[in-house]
């Protein structure tokens, strides 16, 4: 069970920019591929994702660098080891790339070639992909699955849409106790409620690049009135059977040399202690259970901030980093003992290995931080991030709106876990 070949190739990424697909061949002939996503409001500490910067192609943003150290570098020193050694795989690309932030091969270039390599392992052992990631994470055998919950974004704005929203996203959340098919109906069943209102106020119902609405609305709070409106339409009750989450990606609107939160669509900049205070106020009006990066990247200070007033261990909302953390268990450690947060972010790329992602998740678990597994605003049809989740068991599926093929990838291959699992127990 060695790894024969590694190849690459460049394939399209849902924006249209081009993106690496790995494809990894054991010597008994089995055959796995991963495709790799790419943000677009990134953390200043994610790993580097390498693009080739050659204006002839794809406007600079070409990955056929990355896709040469996968077939020069990672595939020769790669093949000849155990498909199923991931964290020796792993290992072996980390040192390969000796740097700090994997610009040494790319990210794009690490991450295909692992995750593929988790595949192939899982057909190897002839085992669904979930419960792999399960036992790489170190589940105790036989441990019942559970589902995550599900963090839906169905309005756009940020770096996503040309809504002028500066808020990045806005997220339905269902409560917790039903089944995932009956938590996607759900989501489904408002986003629609959602579109026929935007319509009704006479506003375009083209979608972002999450696939959520981009409306052009007067403010950042407008949106969340939208949304309790469009639960209710669809004859459910607000924070009790679905609540709501932001992700501010607030690094975006952040000006660094004056320190101000710049809120351009209310024409407010706001200090960490007074962007504290309105989503304490938006907390007060509205069921909000996370606020994704409420504060920037290395604002620390106003993340100590919003974790004291809302969140902290009991408080009821999830301070959730994302590009303050960015899938770094360094970063990680720093913020929990900063008590800068509850609650984390978690995306594969971000780090650029499933060995070092687990890691991540391990600490975070240790810890008590609640975790949610990402997609990112790039995506692929790739629906690996389904299987990661609910194979390490995070809290949360974060997968964007309930449209567009990238997007319900994840959302229909959790459905066909959770019908797997649900026959199993079936049998028992
Ligand atoms: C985020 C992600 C995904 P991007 O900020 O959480 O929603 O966006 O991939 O652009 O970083
Ligand atoms: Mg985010």
């Amino acid at each position: 069970m060695k790894i024969k070949s590694i190849d690459a190739f460049e394939i399209l990424d849902s924006r249209g920019n081009p993106t690496v697909k790995a494809e990894l061949i054991t010597d008994q002939g089995i055959k796995a591929a991963a495709q790799v996503p790419s943000g677009a409001s990134t953390g200043e500490h994610e790993a580097l994702e390498l693009r080739d910067g050659d204006d002839e192609r794809y406007r600079g943003l070409g990955v056929m660098k990355a896709i040469g150290n996968i077939q020069g570098k990672i595939g020769p020193a790669l093949i000849g080891m155990e498909v199923t050694d991931q964290s020796g795989i792993d290992k072996k690309m980390i040192e390969l790339d000796a740097s700090p932030n994997k610009s040494g091969l790319g990210a794009n270039a690490t991450l295909g070639v692992s995750m593929a390599a988790v595949r192939a392992a899982a057909e190897t052992k002839k085992t669904p992909l979930y419960r792999y990631v399960g036992e790489l994470f170190g589940r105790p055998a036989g441990e019942e699955l559970s589902m995550p919950e599900l963090m839906c974004n169905v309005i756009n704005g940020g770096a996503h849409a040309d809504s002028g929203l500066d808020l990045q996203e806005y997220m339905l959340v269902p409560a917790g106790g039903r089944l995932v098919k009956e938590k996607v109906r759900i989501l489904a069943e408002i986003y629609q409620a959602l579109k026929d209102r935007l319509k009704k106020d006479g506003q375009v119902t083209a979608v972002g690049d999450e696939g959520g609405f981009a409306p052009k609305l007067k403010n950042n709070e407008e949106p969340l009135g939208y949304l309790i409106q469009a639960i209710e339409a669809a004859g459910y009750k607000p924070g009790q059977e679905v609540g709501l989450a932001l992700d501010a990606a607030a690094s975006e609107f952040f000006n660094k040399e004056t320190g101000k939160y710049e809120l351009k669509l209310d024409q407010r900049e706001l200090d960490a202690k007074a962007m504290t205070d309105y989503y304490q106020e938006l907390v007060s009006r509205y069921p909000i259970v996370i606020i994704e990066d409420g504060m920037a990247q290395d604002d620390t200070r106003g993340w100590k901030l919003l974790n004291n007033a809302l969140g902290g261990d009991h408080g009821r909302v999830n301070i959730m980093g994302d590009d303050f953390t960015v899938t770094n268990k360094k970063r990680l450690e720093q913020a929990v003992e900063e008590k800068a947060l509850n609650s984390v972010l978690i995306k594969l790329n971000q780090i650029g290995t499933v060995t070092e992602t687990l890691e991540c998740l391990r600490y975070a678990k240790e810890k008590g931080i609640r975790t949610a597994v990402s997609h990112r605003s790039g995506e692929t049809t790739d629906d690996f991030i389904a299987d990661f989740c609910a194979g390490a068991g995070a809290q949360w599926l974060k997968a964007g709106s309930v449209a567009r093929g990238e997007r319900v990838a994840k959302y229909n291959r959790l459905i066909e876990i959770e019908r797997e699992l649900e026959m199993e127990r079936g049998k028992a």
